[in-house]
């Protein structure tokens, strides 16, 4: 059984895609006051009004401070007969964002799901370990699901400790880990540090939920002898993980364009741009009933993929997502995003995969960057001097700015169950500079 329609077209996607988009219009209009104001602004009262998917590009944006005013129940548009879920991400300030969900929102997001185990390459035999958290979060309830519908066995560990997770990983045999890479880094270590490396069984980990470098992802596949280390992505307001994954071939992640479209806009002017350009991506869901998603700006830094994937699937590719749009700091008045350190640290030998920014007032009022790095385990720490110039080197040529760099030991940096920070930004007062 597939979970992927292989006979899809390109044209019969766009006509999905423009029914969808016009029941999507007037399902706003009927039913949210707020979806009603904004396109009513917009000169949009009647979603016949939308003939082609070139119209979309004349609605207006709707941004999480959408979500934040609407609480607790945002973008609602059905009665509350009619829910039978919420999921809610913390976000980074202000009220958590919660968003609603109807019986067949959850019923396309396991199929959805069961599709990225699908292009994944799971059989129904695999055993799917899955350590994110489960709850108000939208994590674990999403692979839990998917891996159901698609008819492999969940081993719903949720974050749990270490200790845990390895007894599982060889009890169970579990062939599939699924983690944020932070997690995933952190258990690969841990398989390591306690020699289990043959006797577990895993062929494949799932990662999402944040960025994941290459170095992170070879060490990763190195510790736990796993080559096929796959990228997912999501968001609780598009229903959660699951929108997309990268095939074996790892050359962009398929997404669903039958359920949503996706847009790539310049941040600043707001203009769609081509394929192929980087830009900020925006959603609208095409069959979304609890809380449908209008050109919602995601704040996500990616390209879409115009070329068709020689893997055979139907469905398009948009890049790795490289960063966020709010991610970026300001440091001697040079826009800096962690990605472009992270991508600098990528190219020098003898150092690990983590890494940590601190930004510093100095007395004379100067601000001062430091970042922290991991030695590689098997880098001597005599080492450490030229790295650390090394690498200062490199951020001075190519990012313009002066650093400091402190070389530390393997590990050392903290590991979390969640989603690694990499900016500390103690100009504000935050406690704690290093
Ligand atoms: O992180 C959903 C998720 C859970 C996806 C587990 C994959 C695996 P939120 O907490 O709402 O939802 O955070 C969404 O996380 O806007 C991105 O900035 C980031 N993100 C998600 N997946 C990836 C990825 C979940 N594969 C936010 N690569 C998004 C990079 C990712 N960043």
């Amino acid at each position: 059984m597939s979970f992927i329609d292989s006979t899809l077209t390109p044209e019969r996607l766009a006509q999905i895609q423009l029914d969808g988009l016009r029941w999507t219009v007037g399902h706003a209009l009927a039913n949210s006051p707020f979806y009603r104001e904004r396109l009513a602004a917009a000169g949009v009262e009647d979603a016949r009004e939308i003939r082609s998917l070139q119209d979309l590009a004349h609605l207006p944006f709707v941004d999480n401070t959408a979500l934040q005013e609407g609480y607790p129940f945002p973008l609602r548009c059905v009665p509350f007969e009619d829910l039978v879920r919420i999921h809610a991400s913390s976000g980074t300030t202000g009220k958590r964002k919660v968003l609603c969900y109807t019986e067949q929102d959850l019923e396309d997001w396991r199929n959805m799901f069961a599709r990225c185990y699908e292009v994944a390459g799971l059989t129904r035999a695999d055993r799917v370990q899955i350590a994110v958290g489960y709850g108000l979060w939208t994590a674990g309830a999403g692979f839990q699901a998917g891996c159901e519908r698609f008819g492999a066995l969940a081993v719903p560990v949720g974050p749990a400790n270490a200790e845990m997770h390895c007894e599982l990983l060889v009890d169970m045999q579990s062939t599939v880990f699924c983690a944020t890479a932070s997690m995933a880094l952190l258990m690969a270590e841990e398989v390591e540090r306690r020699g289990l490396r043959h006797q577990i069984a895993l062929k494949k980990v799932i990662l999402g939920a944040e960025r994941c470098s290459d170095a992170m992802r070879q060490r990763i596949g190195e510790l736990l002898g796993v080559t096929h280390i796959h990228d997912i992505y999501g968001l609780t307001e598009l229903y959660g993980p699951g929108t997309g994954l990268d095939c074996h071939l790892h050359q962009g992640i398929h997404y669903w364009a039958d359920l949503f479209i996706f847009e790539i806009i310049d941040p600043d002017t707001l203009q769609v741009l081509p394929p192929g350009s980087e830009g900020e991506l925006v959603v609208t869901t095409l069959r979304k009933q609890g809380s449908p998603l209008i050109r919602y700006r995601t704040h996500d830094i990616t390209r879409l993929i115009d070329e068709p994937c020689s893997c055979g699937n139907p469905f398009p590719r948009h890049g790795r997502i490289v960063g966020r749009t709010d991610d970026m700091f300001i440091y001697r008045a040079v826009n800096i995003y962690p990605s472009q350190i992270e991508h600098l640290l990528g190219q020098i030998a003898g150092i690990g995969s983590e890494f940590q920014i601190h930004l510093n007032q100095r007395e004379n009022g100067r601000d001062k960057m430091r970042v922290l790095v991991e030695r590689a385990p098997a880098t001597a720490a005599e080492r450490d001097p030229a790295l650390a110039e090394q690498i200062a080197t490199a951020v001075r040529r190519k990012i313009l700015v002066r650093c400091e760099v402190k070389i530390v030991e393997p590990g050392s940096l903290p590991r979390t169950q969640r989603k690694s920070r990499r900016v500390f930004d103690h100009r504000n007062g935050e406690p704690g500079g290093a």
